[in-house]
């Protein structure tokens, strides 16, 4: 097969096998059917949505193009797989369901080992217009980048196309928080069409079972099916890597005397004293030291069991 006759792509959805490739032929934009054939064989890697692939005519009049190879991930995320994502739309609601702030901090630290940025979105500030400001302080002060959403004031395409700019950007969050409503009001798909089409197969409205990259501005937008829980420990984070989802805190934790201080209980730690000042937030300390504690006591608990 002539060098010509190859594309570089990104694989925008894949199902039973079969992926779709986004990819640029003499300046138009396609989507190509791809087999993985042989791929995997060779690489040991699953393709995965995200993926910049490699792609050649296959000479098969069933899956017209094969993927020939994967470029290297800059990042991977294992649920749902999604490679070289870019930004984490971590959506919360201010109310119903009502915030869970730690697993909003497991993401923001996973996000931060994972080089992907983190912006936050707290939807359904319309029922609950002080919980919702309360919120957008704590982590504008952390430092985050925080948008508010309500159905009175959506987000608009411009409040995310700069943001996203050219990068893959993937919504994120408990179920139930807005995630699809945004996604599909930002690609203005219709909200009815979806709800039906999830009602045939007797799931939830705007169920998301297929996660799929959408073209949006000069990048890609995905909605993603809700989680719960997080484990740090299942993301092979590290206790010594805390302190980097509480910049913050790390901002404070610089000018401590201690080389080896945890920030937790040591006597004279700066950080202590900004927790009782009011500068650090009370909430976002203490998830701070239970992450920290947790990991800390897990580790041991290994070290401890590997003795044995
Ligand atoms: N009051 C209010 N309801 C919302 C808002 N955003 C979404 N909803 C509703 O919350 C429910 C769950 O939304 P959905 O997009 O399916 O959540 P997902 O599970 O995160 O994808 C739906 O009934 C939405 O209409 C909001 O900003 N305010
Ligand atoms: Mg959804
Ligand atoms: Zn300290």
């Amino acid at each position: 097969m002539a060098e010509s006759d190859s594309f570089q792509g990104v694989i925008t959805k894949g199902v039973g096998g079969i992926y779709t490739v986004w990819f640029r032929d003499c300046g138009e934009y396609k989507y190509a059917q791809c087999a993985a054939r042989g791929i995997l064989r060779h690489t040991g890697i699953k393709p995965a949505i995200g993926d910049r692939v490699s792609i050649m005519p296959s000479g098969d009049p069933d899956v017209e193009y094969v993927i020939t190879e994967i470029g290297e991930r800059l990042s991977f995320i294992e649920r749902p797989p999604v490679a070289n994502l870019s930004i984490m739309l971590l959506t919360f609601s201010v109310t119903e369901p009502a915030p869970d702030l730690t697993l909003l901090d497991k993401m923001l630290l996973v996000c931060s080992l994972r080089n992907i940025r983190p912006v936050i979105i707290f939807t359904k500030s319309d029922l609950n217009r002080d919980d919702s400001e309360m919120l957008c302080s704590v982590y504008t002060k952390a430092g985050y980048y925080v948008l508010v959403s309500s159905p009175q004031k959506p987000l608009t395409k411009s409040d995310l196309k700069d943001i996203i700019g050219d990068g893959i950007a993937a919504f994120a969050g408990p179920s139930g928080v807005g995630k699809s409503t945004l996604c599909n009001s930002l690609l203005g798909f219709d909200l009815m069409e979806t709800g039906e089409v999830s009602a045939k197969i007797k799931r939830g409205r705007h169920t998301t079972r297929h996660v799929e990259l959408h073209e949006f501005f000069d990048g890609f937008i995905c909605d993603t099916p809700g989680f719960t829980s997080l484990s740090l420990e299942d993301q092979g984070v590290d206790y010594r890597d805390v302190l980097s989802g509480f910049p913050e805190i790390t901002a404070i934790a610089t000018g401590c005397r201690f080389d080896d201080c945890s920030h937790r209980k040591e006597d004279g730690c700066v950080v202590r004293k900004a927790l009782e000042e009011g500068i650090i937030d009370q909430g976002r300390y203490e998830r701070y030291t239970g992450f920290y504690t947790e990991l800390y006591d897990n580790r041991n608990n290994y070290k401890h069991r590997r003795k044995l």
